[in-house]
């Protein structure tokens, strides 16, 4: 095992017996939601997984320490002390380990320690990817690189339109990254079911879903695979209202020039700010969403080991 990398003795068994286990990501407890939200939303989401036959695997750096499967009290501390936990991406983990500190793993740095650990399911919100103006600032989540280069099956609500949806998604078709619609043809925008964009395929059960990852395994792929899964109807949010939200945070981003890994977390509290508590049980929802779906896949593939 990774010398860095400790994983909770349930989740190891898991691995072990070939059981189902999915992992669940902290940048969205500890900068994704505020306290108490945060906590309760991150037990709510093991407890979803729990209940769809799978076992929870929250991934986190607590001091120094690659985490796969945290405690109560470790899920409650990244949550309590919120943005003073550094957001840890693929290009922080390194520094983290090297000098004992605590991260919040993103989804590339996520699907790192799942894959250390032999998790192949991912459970989350939304991913990053493509900014609008990436063409100038050149400003491409780390998201997309690791899905090309990981084997690991993300489940999302696709992407939200702080980012640019169709450049997202033709950077994924360069790197050879599939796309797979849960239910739909189209990628979904995170608040809202739809969003213009075609993806790759339409899986509509888990089985569907663990049959193509299974095969891009067999396949000798070394990357992972995504899968945007629509907000349910009843909690989507009308697409006009959340644009323009979307698109006054991003007008905002631009004139006070922040950059580099601020811009997202800017974004998403701004939107989150501008639109009231819709957004955030709008967002709570989606996340358990992906979760049953998570841990249904998650055991389809165990199946067809
Ligand atoms: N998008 C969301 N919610 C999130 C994130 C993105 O709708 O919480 C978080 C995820 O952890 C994602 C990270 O991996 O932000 C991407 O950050 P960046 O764009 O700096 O790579
Ligand atoms: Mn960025």
């Amino acid at each position: 095992m990774n010398r860095y990398l400790d994983i909770q003795p349930e989740v190891a068994a898991a691995l072990a017996e070939g059981k189902p286990v999915v992992a669940l990501e902290s940048t969205i407890i500890s900068h994704g939601m505020p306290w108490p939200q945060n906590a309760e939303t991150a037990f709510a989401v093991e407890q979803t997984i729990r209940d769809n036959g799978a076992v929870p695997a929250t991934i986190a750096v607590i001091g120094g320490r690659l985490k796969a499967g945290l405690s109560h009290d470790e899920i409650e501390y990244l949550a309590r002390r919120g943005q003073e936990i550094p957001k840890a991406s693929r290009r922080d983990l390194p520094m983290l380990c090297a000098r004992g500190m605590d991260g919040a793993t993103t989804v590339a740095s996520t699907m790192i320690v799942a894959s250390l650990a032999g998790i192949e399911v991912f459970a989350t919100g939304g991913i990053g990817g493509v900014h609008r103006g990436a063409e100038t600032t050149m400003d491409i989540s780390a998201d997309l690189e690791e899905l090309a280069q990981t084997p690991v099956l993300v489940i999302c609500a696709g992407a939200k339109s702080i980012l640019d949806l169709g450049l997202t998604l033709e950077y994924l078709e360069t790197k050879g990254v599939p796309v797979c619609g849960y239910g739909t043809d189209e990628l979904p925008a995170f608040y809202t079911r739809r969003s213009g964009f075609g993806v790759d395929f339409r899986a509509d059960t888990p089985e569907e879903l663990a049959a193509v990852f299974a095969a891009e395994r067999g396949l000798g792929y070394k990357g992972g695979l995504l899968c945007g899964n629509p907000i349910p109807e009843e909690y989507s949010m009308p697409a006009d209202v959340i644009n323009a939200a979307i698109d006054q945070a991003v007008a905002e981003s631009a004139a006070q020039g922040v950059k580099g890994k601020k811009v997202t977390p800017f974004l998403l509290a701004r939107v989150k700010e501008l639109t009231g508590g819709d957004s955030l049980e709008a967002n709570i929802k989606l996340v358990l969403n992906n979760a049953a779906l998570a841990a249904k896949t998650a055991a389809a593939l165990s199946a067809l080991r």
